[in-house]
């Protein structure tokens, strides 16, 4: 049978002030020129590209930690996120185009309050090599593209944003991937109830019964699942445009079977894409795989078996 059609709607955020590295905010444009609409069109899904947001600079904004930079735009960028994310979600699947990962301070603000609305516990899915879960008080590098995490748990530390709307608590929160997390980080995950399936628990117990294991959670508390697709969740040797590439990531058939068994499960309601760095790509071949994986959890299927047994 047919799956059921999902109205998808992209959302483009050009920027790359949560890093140091140029070239994240051309991302929307090398997801469209991949085919991202084209792809969710084929899979028979209705696509509505609501265009890129441009988000209106804010006033000077300071911190006490001296490593951190951009603070007045990534505060600007959270907040548009947010309303997009929130504005977007009672219509349909939000697609986020990044942009480096220090969107996810907006989007996973904005899911927040929309499952909240709901009345609705929501649960993130962080596919990533890092953790993520550094505050602003915390990073050495200065980069906040490594500090959602740690805002979607309502930790201190993050003292020139907002106040995270409706925390989510470290049990709803699944890490897979992992292969690359900072001391202070560490400390961070032994303090908190969360769930790091890291590339060891990847190779020991394969991406199937983990990713299950945190699926039936969700299903059960009839949650709202954020993903959040960092590109270098993917082995560098099959994704190379990223800024930030660790060794020992997920093959290719590892990740499509990640996107595979989320559309199956019919739980996802909205989705980063992050990190894409064409600047650094080889022949457009890293945006190409993200739709492509896109396009799994969207219902792309090599063999679509018919429902009738034999
Ligand atoms: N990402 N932990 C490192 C830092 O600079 O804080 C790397 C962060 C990477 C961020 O994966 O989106
Ligand atoms: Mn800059
Ligand atoms: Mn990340
Ligand atoms: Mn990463």
């Amino acid at each position: 049978g047919r799956a059921p059609v999902t109205h998808c709607i992209l959302i483009g955020a050009p920027m790359d002030e949560g890093q140091r590295r140029p070239g994240c905010l051309m991302g929307p444009a090398a997801y469209r020129v991949a085919g991202l609409a084209q792809t969710l069109a084929t899979l028979n899904h209705s696509v509505e590209d609501r265009g890129d947001l441009s988000p209106p600079p804010v006033p000077e904004a300071v911190c006490a930690n001296p490593a951190v930079h951009h603070l007045p735009e990534m505060l600007a960028w959270t907040r548009a996120l947010r309303e997009a994310m929130a504005d977007a979600l009672p219509n349909g699947l939000p697609i986020v185009m990044g942009g480096d990962h220090a969107l996810a301070l907006g989007t996973v603000a904005g899911a927040a309050v929309h499952a909240h609305r709901q009345k609705r516990p929501l649960f993130i899915l962080w596919l990533d090599a890092h953790s993520d879960i550094h505050t602003v008080e915390t990073t050495t590098s200065g980069n906040l593209h490594g500090t959602p995490i740690a805002y979607a748990l309502g930790l201190p530390g993050f003292d020139p944003f907002p106040p995270f709307p409706h925390p989510v608590p470290g049990q709803n929160i699944c890490m897979f991937g992992i292969r690359s997390v900072d001391p202070a980080e560490h400390a961070a995950m032994l303090d908190i109830d969360i769930t790091v399936n890291d590339m060891r628990v990847l190779d020991e117990q394969g991406i199937v019964a983990p990713l299950r294991a945190f699926l039936d959670r969700v299903r059960a508390a009839d949650g709202m699942l954020h993903v959040s697709l960092d590109v270098d969740f993917l082995d560098p040797s099959i994704a190379p445009a990223v800024g930030t590439t660790v060794p020992g990531g997920t093959t290719f058939r590892e990740a499509h079977l990640v996107m595979e068994l989320l559309h199956e499960s019919g739980l996802v309601t909205s989705l980063d894409l992050v990190e894409l760095n064409p600047f650094l790509d080889e022949r457009g071949r890293t945006a190409k795989l993200m739709v492509d994986l896109v396009g799994s959890l969207m219902g792309r299927k090599v063999f679509d078996r018919p429902t009738r047994s034999f």
